[in-house]
C-alpha cells in the first residue's frame, strides 16, 4: 500500500474530510449548549430544564450540513477506493480527489458560516464532478465483467 501513490493520495484527502465531519460534529455539540437546545431530556434536564428539550434553527443548519456531507462523502470513499485500484495517473487521480476535498470543505463553509447563495450549492456541484467521473471510469473499467 505504502507505494501505491494514488492510493495514499486518497487516503490522505479522505482522512481531511472525515476530520472535517468531526469538526462539524464538535460545533453542532457546541451551538447546542449555547443554543440550549438538547436532542435528548436527559440532556436538557442536566443544563437546566425540559423546556430546552427543543430544535433550534442554528442547531439544524449544523445537521443538514452534515448530513450533506454523509450523502456525498461517503460515497465518495467508496468511489475513490475502487478508483485508486484502477492504476489511473497519480497527478489526475490527486486533482480528482483535491478538487472534491475543496468543494466539500467550501460547502460546509457556505452552510456554516451563511455564504450568500448560489456558493454553496456551486460548492456542491463542482464536488460532484470528481465523483461522476470516478463512477464512469469504475463502470467502464468493471463492465465487462457484469
Ligand atoms: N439531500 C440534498 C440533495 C441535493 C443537495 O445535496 N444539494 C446541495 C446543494 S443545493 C445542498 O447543499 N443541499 C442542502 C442540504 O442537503 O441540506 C437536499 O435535500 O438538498
Amino acid at each position: 500500500m505504502m507505494e501505491n501513490k494514488v492510493f495514499l493520495s486518497f487516503a490522505f484527502y479522505s482522512t481531511v474530510l472525515i476530520v472535517k465531519m468531526y469538526v462539524v460534529a464538535i460545533i453542532t455539540g457546541q451551538v447546542r449548549l449555547r443554543n440550549k437546545a438538547f436532542a435528548n431530556p436527559e440532556d436538557a434536564l442536566r443544563n437546566g430544564g425540559l423546556q430546552y428539550y427543543r430544535q433550534d434553527p442554528d442547531v439544524e443548519r449544523c445537521r443538514r450540513a452534515h448530513r450533506n456531507d454523509m450523502e456525498n462523502i461517503f460515497p465518495f470513499l467508496f468511489l475513490g477506493a475502487i478508483y485508486s485500484l484502477l492504476e489511473p495517473s497519480p497527478a489526475v487521480a490527486r486533482l480528482h480527489f483535491f478538487v472534491f476535498c475543496v468543494g466539500r470543505v467550501v460547502h460546509t463553509l457556505a452552510y456554516l458560516l451563511r455564504l450568500r447563495a448560489p456558493t454553496r450549492s456551486m460548492a456542491y456541484s463542482v464536488a460532484q464532478l470528481p465523483c461522476f467521473s470516478m463512477a464512469l471510469q469504475i463502470l467502464l473499467a468493471a463492465a465487462p465483467y457484469w
